[in-house]
């Protein structure tokens, strides 16, 4: 599954790809918000998009089998310092 993204944003950006394992995603949205705590045990990056710079563009393929997946930007705000996934910029995908 071949992706490609623009950031059109201030900041940069990434697209993580994370298999969700029975986590929700309000779930994994407060692990990435928070991780100290451990919960990285909980889910699986199976890789994505690296980091990107405002303005620029990138893309990534990756061979996802069937299942539950989160795509989120961990990058922190440059403002509040928390993980842009934790903000909001993070999104179910499922796979079937
Ligand atoms: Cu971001």
């Amino acid at each position: 599954m071949p992706g490609w993204s623009r950031n059109n944003g201030s900041q940069p950006h990434q697209v993580a790809v994370f298999q969700l394992q029975g986590l929700s995603l309000d779930e994994l949205k407060e692990a990435a918000a928070n991780p100290a705590a451990g919960a990285s045990k909980l889910y699986e990056e199976l890789g994505g998009l690296a980091a990107i710079a405002a303005g620029t563009e990138g893309w990534a393929v990756a061979d996802l089998p069937a299942g539950d997946y989160a795509f989120l930007c961990l990058q922190r705000d440059e403002k509040s310092g928390s993980p842009h996934a934790a903000l909001g910029m993070i999104k179910a995908v499922t796979v079937r």
